[in-house]
């Protein structure tokens, strides 16, 4: 081999080992980059986010030993066998067959278009603001039991409309089923609240669906007839909720069926648990946690809502006055809001309060309005956006700005330890949330709600 040609060769080898180099920086710098973009930035391209694995509901064979009361306090769901329903009349004797003649009329919920019902709370503040039509919400119908449970053979489609069956068991006493209370006895035990307890009665066909929410109370649901699946997040699982000022307040956006992890990509790191209910089976639902139900085949339920103790909580911090004048303008009160906001969320949450806000308004609020959910005023935008993005602090209003901070900090003061003591059961930023949606409609009104947590915090 001449001298010439092994140094081409060399040369030619040497510009291949450089090729291979580059090709290895390049593969390294890349996976360096995602690494630490999902780390950093905590976001996922949502073809890669996976769902959430759910992990089984625990279950316990309840002995003398302990109460319903010690299991509830543990905030755990989990599925309870040999309870007191074991005792129950209803236990055995609540066929379909027997409260079809026991109760053949009732006002039953009715969905045109689809099987997942999800609650409308009437009169909620964001109510004239919403674009949705609302004929498959809360429209309750007169109807027999016997329609609502639907012909034996039919398919769904043939069936026609979803109906679902759910009744205060105080208001069946008052009418039709006057001995309805012996059919459910034992039940003292299950009653967790002096002020305030429901027992509702759930009679459904296969197919129906109540979308993923939360209660604020405790819940010992019973299963009699048939079997249901249930889905439950914890209450600090990032779902997207609906705003509390929304009236599906309470509800997620997020359809657990079909999730879309590009408009939702936070789901994929909820902690899910399932739990399979059949007859006799009681399931304790703790306050706040997220539930999802699906009925499996057709079924009969009763539950027991008890208030939790973060009902007096929530309250007595909805009680306290909001340090806001009167007579302040829009300009005044967008700016000390922005003060009293800082205050509140530096002393209640560990969180940089402009992420915190941008996180609630992006999950509560972006899909909403990006999907026109929510009507929104162009010229209060702008009047917002304006008002935000102007370093104008100076020409604020208040002699002293001082007085205010001192002012705000104090009323923070006696409203923190209400907020640490719901913080206890993981729905610290839940309930924040809320608190703070409430504050910026009583301090500027619902039309300036989504305009000032878009511009002053996000970057919507
Ligand atoms: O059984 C159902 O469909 C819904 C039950 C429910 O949401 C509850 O008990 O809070």
């Amino acid at each position: 081999m001449s001298k010439k040609s092994s140094k081409a060769d060399a040369q030619k080898a040497r510009r291949r080992c450089n090729g291979t180099i580059v090709v290895i920086v390049t593969v390294l710098v890349a996976l360096i980059s995602y690494v630490l973009y999902n780390v950093l930035i905590g976001a996922h391209p949502a073809e890669i986010l996976s769902l959430p694995t759910p992990q089984k509901v625990g279950r316990y064979k309840m002995n003398i030993s302990t109460s319903y009361r010690e299991i509830a306090d543990q905030r755990r769901p989990c599925v309870l066998t040999g309870t007191i329903v074991d005792r129950w009349r209803a236990r055995t004797e609540w066929s379909t067959e027997f409260l079809k003649k026991r109760i053949p009329h009732v006002m039953a919920y009715r969905q045109e278009s689809q099987r997942i019902f999800t609650t409308f709370h009437d009169g909620k503040p964001l109510e004239p603001l919403v674009n949705e039509k609302w004929e498959d919400y809360n429209i309750k119908v007169n109807t027999t039991l016997e329609i609502v449970l639907g012909k034996p053979g039919l398919d769904a489609v043939e069936q026609g409309p979803y109906l679902y069956y759910s009744e205060k068991v105080a208001d069946l006493k008052r009418s039709v089923f006057q001995n309805i209370l012996d059919y459910i006895q034992p039940i003292k035990d299950l009653i967790l609240s002096e002020e305030s307890v429901q027992v509702n009665l759930w009679v459904g066909r296969k197919g129906i669906v109540t979308n993923t929410h939360y209660d604020m109370t405790y819940n010992f649901f019973v299963q009699l007839q048939g079997k249901k699946h249930f889905t439950l997040f914890p209450p600090n699982a990032q779902l997207y909720l609906y705003p509390c000022l929304h009236p599906h307040y309470g509800h997620s956006q997020v359809d657990i069926l079909s999730p879309d992890l590009t408009k939702y990509p936070l789901y994929s790191n909820a902690s899910v648990y399932t739990a399979v209910l059949g007859p006799g089976d009681m399931l304790t639902v703790p306050p706040f946690w997220l539930h999802h139900v699906e009925t499996l085949e057709e079924s009969v339920s009763v539950n027991v809502w008890s208030d939790s103790p973060e009902y007096a909580t929530i309250n007595d911090i909805y009680s306290k006055p909001i340090p806001f004048e009167e007579e302040w303008g829009l300009h005044d009160r967008v700016f000390a809001l922005r003060i009293y906001l800082g205050i509140l969320l530096t002393s209640l949450t560990n969180d940089d309060p402009e992420i915190f806000l941008l996180q609630l308004t992006k999950q509560r609020y972006e899909w909403l309005v990006l999907s026109g959910n929510i009507h929104v005023n162009r010229i209060v935008l702008s009047q917002l956006r304006m008002l935000c993005n102007s370093e104008d602090t100076d020409s604020y209003k208040h002699e002293d700005r001082d007085k205010l901070v001192k002012k705000f900090k104090e009323n923070v003061a006696r409203i923190a330890p209400l907020f640490n003591e719901l913080s206890k059961h993981g729905t610290c930023e839940l309930l924040i949330g809320n608190y703070i949606e409430h504050l910026v409609h009583t301090v500027l009104g619902i039309d300036y709600v989504f305009a000032y947590l878009s511009n002053c915090y996000s970057t919507l």
